[in-house]
């Protein structure tokens, strides 16, 4: 099959990233963009652009039939669905491929089995791969049988939604009395919200870390794992600040999670680049959900292994083999990436506008993963982030210097950011002392006023 032009089925600062690894792999690009998206940095730089339809995404970079339509119009032979949008939806990855193009992503039935929390988790424990505990399969409707089964596991325990994931469709359940309406809410939510009133348990953990497991794996039977990352630092399951590796994660648990990761995907024939992500608690790995995509945090990982993971999966997608075995993969000193959003630092509100100055820090170590230029206008139809930006050097220390370094000379004008709470960030003690829990950032900005004071204690241990 040829394989020599790739439509962007996204916007923004991925769809310039996956525009940039397409020319140097010598393929022709297509950028699809709504009426909103028309001075887009990888608009201007495609060999063909096509508008899709209106700013709402909705009747743009969710349009199924519009996306394919553009597809055919091109003659494109693949699509790179990027993050978000339709990068995890089955029945666009089927639609594409029926139609007889590439998706550059897992297969339908792939996206299908991840998709499904349950089926993930039992696919993933039968791969070896460590879970929380929790119920074997989604909850049946004897309630005894459930009181049973949380008393077993041991309160608290969590209710979550099989068609869930994200941070969507949960419920903790701190005693037996609360264990019947909290079932029965969550399950009548995630009929509402995901079509499927599945749900499952699990055990709670009160104060983990959020560390996710990077795989690339092609069609002959080959994986790898890129080492892991720690996105932790999040506020409303938006993650903030993400480093690679993990802090205090030693070479033995990482060469243990990531092969039991890379088996795994072999184990169910994945396709492309994906993420594995963990909880950690008092030294141990429990999965939760894996992501059949490419992610926004792929550039930490990226700069201590050396491996280009775009370029890598659209490879792989192409047929071609990995360029790398597990041997050829060394993790390389240490790097942050700062999430810049257009939105005010203090209410988190969304900033839109035109920007009108802008100054991008440079430098050794210095990498900046952005569509923005001076003059261009922030819509306020989508997702406010607007670059990123992600350091690297020999170690923890000095990487965290260097992106605090390149944040000073960072100038965004024109619009609000949340620079200033990055640089509050990386000058917080917990921060620089590495390994805070999920929940830190939260307790910080004092979202979260119970027991906020005890939490932040434990967290600075
Ligand atoms: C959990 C958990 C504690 N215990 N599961 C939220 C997002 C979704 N991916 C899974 N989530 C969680 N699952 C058990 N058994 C706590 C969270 C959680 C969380 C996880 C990762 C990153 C941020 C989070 C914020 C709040 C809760």
């Amino acid at each position: 099959m040829n394989f020599d032009k790739v439509l962007i089925a996204n916007r923004g600062e991925i769809a310039l990233r996956i525009l940039r690894a397409c020319k140097q792999l010598g393929l022709k690009t297509v950028a699809v963009h709504s009426t909103a998206d028309r001075e887009l940095m990888h608009v201007k730089l495609a060999d063909e652009t096509i508008c899709i339809g209106p700013a709402s995404p909705k009747e743009s970079y969710l349009n199924i039939p519009t996306i394919i339509a553009a597809a055919e119009a091109a003659g494109a032979s693949a699509i790179h669905p990027g993050y978000g949008f339709l990068s995890e939806n089955a029945d666009f990855a089927e639609m594409v491929e029926k139609s007889g193009f590439i998706f550059i992503g897992p297969t339908a039935d792939t996206i299908r089995l991840m998709g499904d929390k349950v089926s993930a988790k039992r696919a993933m424990q039968r791969a070896g791969v460590p879970c929380v505990p929790g119920s074997d399969g989604a909850l049946g409707d004897d309630i005894n049988e459930n009181k049973k089964l949380a008393k077993k596991i041991g309160y608290p325990i969590i209710i979550k939604a099989a068609g869930g994931g994200g941070g969507r469709g949960m419920r903790v359940v701190r005693s037996e009395d609360e264990l019947e309406d909290a079932i029965a809410l969550t399950r009548r939510e995630a009929d509402m919200f995901f079509n499927n009133p599945a749900v499952y348990m699990e055990k709670f953990l009160e104060n983990p870390r959020h560390i996710e497991f990077q795989v690339l794996s092609d069609t002959h039977g080959h994986a790898v794992y890129l080492g892991e990352r720690d996105c932790s630092m999040q506020r409303r399951n938006q993650k903030v600040l993400e480093e690679a590796p993990a802090p205090f994660i030693t070479p033995e648990q990482r060469a243990e999670i990531g092969s039991r990761c890379a088996k795994a995907c072999i184990d169910i024939g994945y396709r492309g680049a994906g993420t594995f992500e963990f909880l950690y608690e008092n030294g141990q790995f429990y999965f939760i959900e894996m992501n059949t995509r490419v992610q926004v945090e792929h550039p930490v990982t990226e700069l201590i292994t050396g491996v280009d993971i775009v370029r890598e999966m659209i490879a792989v997608c192409a047929g071609a083999p990995l360029s790398i075995t597990q041997d050829d993969v060394h993790i390389k000193g240490h790097a942050f990436e700062c999430r810049i959003n257009a939105e005010d630092p203090k209410t988190f509100l969304p900033s839109p506008g035109q920007i009108s100055y802008l100054n991008i820090p440079g430098g050794p170590g210095v990498r900046w993963d952005s569509h923005i230029y001076q003059g261009y206008r922030v819509p306020p139809y989508y997702d406010s982030l607007i670059g990123k930006l992600i350091c690297h050097d020999d170690d923890r220390e000095l990487a965290m210097a260097r992106t605090l370094q390149a944040l000073d000379e960072m100038v965004i004008d024109g619009i609000k950011t949340n620079i200033p709470l990055h640089k509050d960030l990386l000058t917080d003690p917990v921060e620089i002392k590495g390994g805070a829990s999920i929940h830190y950032l939260e307790h910080k900005l004092g979202l979260v006023q119970e027991k906020s004071a005890d939490k932040s204690k434990e967290d600075a241990k």
